[in-house]
């Protein structure tokens, strides 16, 4: 099969029991409503038009969403040698990008918060003044989209008519972006014809920064050194310049989902998390969701996918990467996944670690910065223990066992319809959302962090999540394994003063207990290392073994023990049967070393000051019960000493 023949209906390989389907357009649905040119709604048209006056592309190019329109864009951008489209009786309707090697991660660095005040940015963020960026970006957008078509994208963060769902319009000059949108969102007509309706929506502009003079001849991935991606809080707008790489350009994603719904979400009274979703069958068949927050490339696509090694348990997944948990009428906390796509890490994703991951990308997947083969399939670190003899890296270059460099970037990632995964819930795109019974926090630590802790109630919850500490990951510019302070792994994603975040996180806890369920908090680590470096718990899918203890918890079938960091499962209540796991493992993975809790505490005190006053007084109360309750376990080991 070619590019140009009719995509048609195949067996998956390897999936005997998803139900196969082709599709082109991931998440457009076949009755999605046509809007006029005429009916389109004279807000957006003025944006667009503006837009347009100020960068300058040759064409304008409305996104309807349509399967023939997505399929163009593929034809189109496999032309341009942006996309390779892979071995069609291997992966199916699947392509390879290889990006600019400048241009493979999140730009944290060139991310700003412009709201009016600095200290409504706060600490973690970078902040410029609104009419400062504004004066930096004008001359950057200037004639920036010469010779090039601007599409416009409407398009639904949720499912289409929830209460839930909010709207956008981003404006991109990148076709792979308008494709990676298809996938990730709901786009096109059926968005607009919300926004034709009233919903109001968020714009974004987007631009690689690389216009075409006449006749110039274009690369494969264009872009620009300089990078800027801005959000203005209290516009709510969002402006992205010199990248076509994910986070970077996505807007709808992390800077539309997280950052601007963040915003939007204290103002309202909703929570937007960099957090996945699931769905847990126990036994018994009791249903649970849970919703867990880890930073970046630490886990949560693995555990949305998860499946638990142990006899009747069930996990299927509502998201992988952001929920937007809200309260209910019903007065319980609830959630949805704004998300329809996928825009998972490669790298690890294999048939022993996450089979149902492997099985989703079947087909119908783009790939960004994998390795390739020989049979014109894609290869990836961790997708087989034992690598091909020959392939070509994410660079483009001949690679060999014996390079020495990886042949896949640390931070490549498939981008794949939510629908596909074979795992899905029924209820994933519920509208009202799923009912949450606990909220997981994690980060990826080699010392200190137990294995599993519960929190004492929500407040406590707060503070683990405030104090999340994890190892830097790729999927960021920046340095690898570096430790720092991710605060509900939001820290590059916050949209506003994150002490005052806190605070918003708080204030949900005195709502919620009105209605008298409150989620159980618990923080995980996976991550943690032996002295010679290696992982002492076997993760994957035997961490729904901790999901196991954790709705042992929920139903007060299991017991805890106290720490100084909260409650971790009595002696022998951790199911561990079958593992193959030394008892002085299991020992180390809850083991908290005294004067690692001291400089622990030392470390978050420092973290809190950098926020001055704004610090909720209750997190300042969470540590110095941490810190007694660190003095109380000094004063026993003297005891006993
Ligand atoms: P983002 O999409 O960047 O937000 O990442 P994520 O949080 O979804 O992370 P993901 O599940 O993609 O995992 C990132 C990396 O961690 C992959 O290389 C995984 O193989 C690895 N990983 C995930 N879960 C585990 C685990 O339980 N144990 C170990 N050792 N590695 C894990
Ligand atoms: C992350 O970095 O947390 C991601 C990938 O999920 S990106 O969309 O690039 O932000
Ligand atoms: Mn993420």
């Amino acid at each position: 099969m070619t590019l140009l023949d009719r995509p048609r209906t195949t067996a998956p390989h390897r999936t005997p029991d998803a139900r196969p389907e082709i599709t082109t357009a991931a998440n457009s649905p076949s009755s999605a409503p046509v809007v006029l040119e005429a009916d389109r709604p004279a807000d957006v048209v003025a944006f667009v038009e503006r837009i347009a006056r100020l960068t300058t592309p040759d064409q304008i190019h409305w996104v309807d969403g349509s399967t023939r329109e997505r399929h163009a864009l593929l034809q189109q951008l496999v032309a341009a040698g942006t996309l390779t489209q892979l071995n069609p009786d291997i992966r199916p309707y699947s392509f390879l990008a290889r990006s600019d090697e400048r241009d493979v991660a999140r730009v944290e660095e060139r991310t700003f918060i412009c709201s009016e005040r600095e200290e409504d940015a706060g600490p973690t963020n970078n902040w410029m003044a609104p009419e400062q960026m504004r004066a930096e970006l004008e001359p950057l957008f200037t004639g920036s989209m010469r010779g090039r078509t601007l599409y416009v994208v409407p398009f639904a963060m949720g499912p289409i008519g929830s209460s839930m769902t909010r709207y956008g319009v981003q404006l991109t000059d990148s076709p792979y972006v308008v494709v990676s949108m298809g996938t990730m969102t709901r786009l096109g007509s059926a968005a607009l014809a919300q926004i034709v309706r009233g919903q109001s929506w968020v714009p974004a502009v987007h631009s690689v920064g690389a216009p075409l003079n006449n006749g110039q001849k274009d690369v494969p991935w264009p872009c620009n050194e300089t990078k800027y991606i801005a959000h203005f809080p209290k516009e709510r707008e969002i402006w992205s310049y010199g990248s076509a790489y994910g986070g970077n350009a996505i807007l709808a994603k992390k800077a539309f989902a997280l950052r601007i719904a963040s915003v939007m979400a204290r103002d309202e009274g909703w929570l937007a998390e960099h957090m996945l979703l699931i769905k847990v069958t126990s036994p018994a068949g009791k249903k649970y969701h849970m919703a867990a927050a880890f930073p970046s490339a630490c886990g949560k696509t693995n555990l949305a996918m998860l499946t638990p090694t142990t006899p009747g348990w069930t996990v299927e997944t509502i998201g992988d990467d952001i929920a937007w948990l809200h309260i209910g009428k019903d007065g319980r906390l609830r959630a949805i996944n704004p998300e329809a796509g996928f825009f998972g890490v490669a790298p690890g994703t294999g048939i022993s670690t996450n089979r149902t991951a492997v099985d989703t990308l079947w087909g119908n997947t783009i790939f960004t910065n994998v390795a390739l083969r020989e049979d014109g399939d894609v290869w990836w670190e961790g997708l087989t223990d034992t690598p091909p003899a020959r392939l070509i890296d994410w660079r483009g270059e001949e690679w060999t066992p014996d390079s020495g460099r990886p042949a896949a970037h640390p931070n490549s990632r498939f981008t794949v319809a939510a629908h596909q995964a074979p795992s899905i819930a029924d209820t994933w795109d519920d509208p009202e959302g799923v009912v949450i019974d606990a909220i997981i926090f994690g980060g990826r630590r080699r010392a200190l962090a137990p294995l599993v802790v519960e929190a004492r109630d929500w407040d406590h919850g707060v503070f683990m999540g405030a104090t999340i500490s994890s190892e830097q990951t790729a999927a960021a510019e920046g340095t690898v394994g570096q430790l720092r302070r991710d605060p509900f792994a939001m820290l590059p994603f916050a949209g506003y003063n994150m002490a005052d975040y806190f605070a918003h996180w708080l204030d949900f806890g005195k709502r919620l207990r009105r209605s008298a369920r409150v989620p159980r908090v618990f923080q995980v680590n996976w991550f943690r290392k032996s002295p010679e470096g290696k992982f002492l718990w076997p993760g994957f899918g035997e961490n729904g073994r901790v999901i196991e203890w954790m709705v042992a918890r929920l139903e007060s079938e299991a017991c805890i023990d106290e720490t100084p960091l909260g409650g971790i499962p009595r002696q022998g209540e951790l199911n561990v049967a079958g593992l193959d796991l030394p008892e002085e493992d299991l020992t180390e993975l809850f083991r908290m070393d005294t004067d690692e809790l001291e400089a622990e505490a030392d470390d978050v005190e420092h973290f809190f000051q950098t926020f001055g006053d704004k610090l909720p007084a209750e997190l300042r109360h969470q540590l110095s019960h941490l810190r007694s309750r660190v003095r109380a376990q000094r004063e026993a080991e003297a005891g006993t000493a």
